[in-house]
């Protein structure tokens, strides 16, 4: 019997090949002309719809229809009056052809000078084994850390950068992270940047002088896994349990944490948005509170690095806002527009506001509690969709020529807050 269930389940994995579940799914572009007709978008959100950008009156969403939908979703626009187009008909192929282009490079994956290459979007071995090397190559500024262990029990690791050592109490610390959806690929370049800029080539001294940086590039590392193995638009962690027969597996790490939890997401572990059984239920957003416990009093600036979407967005995410906001709203304006300074003309500009103003509500997510557990300055960035040469579709999606460019944008922007972070540090310490 046993060989037989074992037999049935090979051959099935034959057949349903890498990213199946894609096949024939299509990609919309929707346009709304007022808020109600955004609502009814908003409310097809289900399994088979999945709302990758939300649709506002002057900014088209992204929503991603599974083959058997196709249809009753055109319907359902159709009669609400709501504009699309179809941005790829079978977005399986799309990602395929991502695919070939990035493992053609990832073959050259090191560079000249010892840092990963930005030509291609690297799996989680190399970068954890990139952590280890750095830490070895570099010993007087990189530490290499184990912040715990995933739900599959991968390593979560992170870099402390410093030139002192983390001895230095009067100096504050710059936290970033990246990769805690696990679809969201072109925000790990963005911390690779920042590492090679902090660690391999260094500009600019007084970054390195002025701050201690703590780096997680890879926050879950098990949904990451997931997205190059087989589901390539996976967004949640791998829990199980939480359904009989797993049925619907992993929880949204960023509606976890323990800010106004459960609120403003989601009770149903077959959602993308779904809370968990209790904040802190999973061993993802564990350790990034026991990191924030750890350094927390020195941490002035804390960035949570997401895509896509173009913007700088702070808390809190039910629209209550921190006593600071007016100077976390500057410094967000001033990190947005030296992004906007170097970005490719083809993108928009960032906008910068608060996450229930200019997005939607949101419970439990990593920059609420940073702000909750008193970090100054915190933000969840949303990196620019996929852009370059002749493409027009957006998303998930990588592109090769937007990697670097992606980490070098980004990189100015983090530069902006983290002097602009010591530099309020130091009003308030020194
Ligand atoms: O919904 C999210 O978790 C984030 N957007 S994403 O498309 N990357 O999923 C935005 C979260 C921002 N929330 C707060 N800072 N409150
Ligand atoms: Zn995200």
């Amino acid at each position: 019997m046993l060989k037989k269930v074992l037999f049935v389940c090979l051959s099935v994995y034959a057949v349903y090949g890498k990213h199946e579940e894609y096949d024939g799914s299509a990609l919309y572009e929707v346009s709304v002309q007022n808020m109600q007709q955004a609502k009814i978008l908003s409310e097809m959100e289900s399994h088979f719809v999945d709302v990758w950008s939300r649709a506002f009156p002057n900014r088209p969403g992204q929503v991603l229809v599974n083959k058997e939908m196709k249809e009753l979703f055109q319907e359902a626009l159709t009669s609400a009056g709501i504009e699309f187009k179809i941005l790829s008909d079978n977005i399986r192929e799309d990602i395929l052809r991502e695919e070939e282009i990035l493992s053609a490079a990832r073959g050259r994956s090191t560079k000249s000078d010892g840092g990963l290459s930005f030509d291609t979007i690297h799996e989680y071995d190399v970068v954890d084994q990139y952590l280890t090397d750095l830490s070895e190559r570099y010993p007087d500024i990189v530490t290499v850390v184990n912040a715990g262990k995933s739900f599959e029990g991968r390593d979560i690791r992170y870099l402390k950068i410093s030139s002192t050592n983390f001895q230095t109490s009067s100096k504050p610390i710059v936290y970033m992270q990246s990769l805690l959806h696990a679809r969201e690929w072109v925000t790990l370049p963005a911390t690779l940047y920042a590492i090679e800029k902090l660690v391999i080539d260094v500009q600019e001294q007084d970054l390195l002088q002025d701050i201690d940086w703590i780096i997680l590039p890879i926050a879950n590392p098990d949904g990451y896994v997931w997205t190059h193995r087989s589901a390539r638009f996976w967004r949640k962690n791998r829990a199980t349990g939480y359904m009989t027969g797993d049925l619907c597996m992993g929880v949204d790490l960023n509606r976890n944490f323990d800010i106004f939890w459960s609120t403003a997401s989601s009770n149903n572990a077959c959602t993308e948005t779904f809370h968990g059984r209790a904040p802190f239920s999973e061993p993802e957003t564990a350790a990034i509170r026991d990191i924030i416990n750890e350094y927390g009093n020195r941490i002035e600036l804390f960035l949570d690095i997401h895509s896509f979407g173009s913007m700088v967005l702070y808390g809190y995410g039910n629209g209550q806002f921190p006593a600071n906001s007016l100077s976390i709203h500057v410094a967000g304006v001033n990190i947005a527009q030296a992004i906007d300074a170097v970005k490719v003309p083809a993108n928009p500009n960032y906008i910068v506001g608060n996450t229930f103003m200019v997005l939607y509500a949101a419970s439990g997510s990593a920059g609420d509690y940073a702000l909750g557990m008193g970090i100054p300055y915190s933000y969840t960035f949303e990196l620019p969709g996929r852009t370059g040469s002749g493409q027009t579709l957006n998303g998930f999606l990588v592109n090769d020529d937007f990697i670097e460019q992606a980490g070098m944008e980004t990189w100015e922007g983090i530069k902006v807050g983290a002097r602009y972070a010591r530099d309020n540090w130091r009003r308030r310490n020194l």
